[in-house]
């Protein structure tokens, strides 16, 4: 596939997705398939949206970056956004999870690499605003966190927790061989309930989370705010677990806090108690 003058037809199976025609009865009833797949589940899994091509060429790319990654590896609470102190030893907003995972940041991308391209193509941002029934949606200005890649290897996991923002697209590049499993529970907690019953339930193994099947190549919109979710150990592998995150945003020109770009690229083993917890 030729790096320049690429084609949103080189990366998307436009037959089976036509997210170029947006008004088209097809993806109408795509756009509708999807909202339900959100309401019903939270989350919209669209598996052989990439082709076997692209999937070829973009994991190949984040294998080359791999070696470069960052590395973190430390201790988070569930609850990021909230002040944590206080509670007690066995209270899920005192439990501190580990989170051990490479990162590829959005720096570390070519402007011509296959993932910025992808990225780049207004029609999947389109595409994306239809399902977040958004007046208006950009991509994300940050230039460490808009396009981030996590690169999982054997013994490695992204523990449970909640997203502070709604709706991440990912595109699953690369499956470990064992485990890895993208797990979650729906709607586990609202803004007037944290239910936390049922959450140290989750995290002490005694309910079983969802585990839906996502097979390389897949588009995933997930609502992470109030699903807890988490990326389950990582087993015996010859290839590394490749996920491609892309951040958009309501309004124009967005940035994640400095205080997450640490979090997810800095070198920094203590642990993350939550935003607003003095240390
Ligand atoms: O890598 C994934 O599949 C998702 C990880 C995740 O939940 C996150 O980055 O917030
Ligand atoms: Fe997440």
């Amino acid at each position: 596939m030729p790096f320049n003058d690429a084609q949103l037809t080189d990366y998307v199976d436009l037959d089976r997705y036509p997210i170029h025609r947006p008004e088209s009865v097809e993806c109408q009833s795509l756009i509708e398939q999807c909202h339900e797949m959100m309401h019903n589940h939270c989350i919209c899994v669209l598996p052989g949206f990439l082709r076997d091509v692209a999937i070829k060429v973009l994991s190949n790319e984040i294998k080359q970056l791999e070696p470069g990654a960052h590395k973190i590896d430390y201790l988070s609470t569930i609850y990021g956004w909230m002040n944590n102190a206080g509670f007690p030893q066995n209270h899920p907003r005192s439990m501190l999870l580990r989170r051990n995972c490479g990162v590829i940041s959005t720096d570390q991308f070519d402007r011509a690499s296959h993932s910025v391209t992808l990225y780049r193509f207004n029609e999947l941002t389109e595409f994306i605003r239809r399902l977040l029934q958004y007046d208006t949606l950009y991509r994300s200005e940050c230039p460490a966190l808009s396009i981030q890649v996590n690169v999982m290897r054997q013994g490695e996991q992204f523990n449970w927790h909640y997203d502070t923002n709604d709706g991440v697209v990912s595109f699953m590049l690369q499956n470990a061989d064992e485990g890895g499993a993208f797990e979650y529970v729906p709607l586990i907690r609202s803004e007037e309930d944290e239910n936390y019953t049922g959450v140290e339930r989750i995290v002490r193994n005694l309910d079983t989370p969802k585990r839906p099947h996502i097979p390389a190549g897949a588009f995933t919109l997930f609502m992470g705010r109030r699903s807890l979710h988490r990326v389950a150990p990582v087993g015996a592998t010859e290839h590394s677990r490749q996920s491609l995150l892309f951040s958009y945003d309501r309004k124009p020109g967005m940035v994640f806090p400095e205080k997450t770009r640490q979090r997810l690229t800095g070198e920094s083993r203590e642990p993350y108690l939550g935003a607003l917890t003095a240390i």
